[in-house]
């Protein structure tokens, strides 16, 4: 069984990276079969509790509000308009939304309150819930703790270095500050960041290091290939082949063997053979449905029939939280005593978790 790391440098990393494709997908795969099973891919869905308007400049981002881009900008939603969402988001397959805000950072005042009980209500439908709002503080963390939000999402996009060839009004600094602030609670971290912005190699794989260093590892990575959205700076980047994203989902997944690796951005371009080859090298999570935040994602039937044709089941609702405390209740004679386990969170129990059933697809 592989242990994870937290002490891999940018060499080693290239070097995995750069390997003749056939070895990298076995190393990757035979690291995925240990850790996870690999027909089983979770799901996620997206919704946009505020679109675009933002303030910052993130070079690859529609949702600034300085590029002049032409999306669709939409009010705060109700919470009422989010239920119906996610209601949806569950027929179709999914274990988690995943709520986004074009915000710099989280206010505290109604719209904050408003997200508390939007996470209050999709706890409730036993589903998981992320939230994506910019930079969070501690105490913010906490009371989305509090309302049983289950994973907090916040990219470190790209390595350090070539960070601020692309943003610059927050630092990377920034985002390891609001990440901490989330792994100070019981909320599970969600972090990745983009490929095909005009970086490296060593960028790619500085980005890795910056992830894996971290202890605990974040518990999703979700790796985006950038769209290329026209009005932004990055409009004109050429598309990331699918064999650079293969490679990438590689390496994430031999560096980071336990977490969850999300197919995100730029899906859409992607035949199913290609997608394949993703969830053979360690992908095994997606997000479903007709958008992402702001554009297209594969449509729905077309992702069933391809889980029908790879044998993909859709992962249930808190599995991990099942597993781990499954493993937990039979080493429990050797754990301390009043340890609470990690991953418990409050309001889910393990004959919740058991009740849900994974669906055949
Ligand atoms: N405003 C919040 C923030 O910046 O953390 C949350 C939403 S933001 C849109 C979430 C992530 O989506 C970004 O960090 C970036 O990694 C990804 N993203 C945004 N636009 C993208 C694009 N055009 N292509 C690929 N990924 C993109
Ligand atoms: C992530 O890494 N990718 C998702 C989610 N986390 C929030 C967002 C992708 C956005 C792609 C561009 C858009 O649709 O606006
Ligand atoms: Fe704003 Fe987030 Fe887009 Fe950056 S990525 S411009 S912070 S919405």
């Amino acid at each position: 069984m592989s242990i994870t790391r937290h002490d891999w440098t940018k060499e080693e990393i290239i070097a995995i990276y750069n390997k003749p494709l056939m070895e990298l997908l076995y190393e990757a795969a035979t690291i995925h079969r240990e850790h996870h099973d690999p027909n089983v891919v979770q799901i996620s869905t997206l919704i946009s509790l505020k679109t675009g308007g933002c303030s910052e400049d993130c070079g690859y981002c529609p949702q600034a509000k300085r590029y002049h881009t032409n999306i669709e900008t939409n009010p705060f939603m109700t919470v009422e308009d989010v239920k119906v969402q996610a209601v949806k988001a569950k027929d179709g397959g999914s274990s988690r939304v995943c709520m986004g805000a074009a915000w710099r950072n989280v206010k505290d005042g109604p719209e904050f309150d408003q997200v508390l009980e939007m996470v209050r209500t999709i706890n409730k439908m036993d589903m998981e819930v992320c939230c994506t709002l910019g930079m969070i503080t501690e105490n913010q963390a906490q009371r989305l703790a509090e309302a049983g939000l289950y994973a907090y999402n916040h990219n470190i996009d790209t390595s350090e270095e070539y960070y601020t060839e692309v943003i610059s009004t927050r630092g990377f600094e920034d985002r390891l500050q609001t990440i901490e602030n989330v792994r100070k609670t019981n909320i599970t971290v969600c972090s990745g960041g983009i490929i095909g912005m005009g970086e490296s190699i060593e960028d790619r794989a500085g980005m890795l290091v910056a992830l894996s260093t971290l202890d605990p590892q974040p518990e999703s990575v979700p790796i985006n290939a950038l769209v290329p959205v026209e009005g932004t700076p990055l409009e004109s980047q050429e598309s990331v082949e699918i064999w650079e994203m293969i490679r990438m989902v590689a390496t994430t997944r031999i560096v980071m063997p336990e977490t969850q690796v999300r197919l995100s951005a730029g899906r859409i371009n992607w035949s199913r053979e290609g997608q394949a080859m993703c969830f053979f090298a360690g992908a095994n999570s997606i997000f479903s449905g007709d958008k992402l935040l702001t554009t297209p994602n594969n449509d729905l039937n077309e992702d069933m029939r391809m889980f029908e044709i790879l044998g993909l089941k859709n992962q249930a609702p808190f599995a991990k939280v099942h597993q781990r405390e499954s493993v937990e209740a039979a080493d429990s004679k050797f754990a301390p005593l009043g340890e609470k386990p990690k991953w418990s969170r409050p309001g889910h129990t393990i004959e919740r978790n058991l009740e849900a059933t994974v669906k055949g697809k």
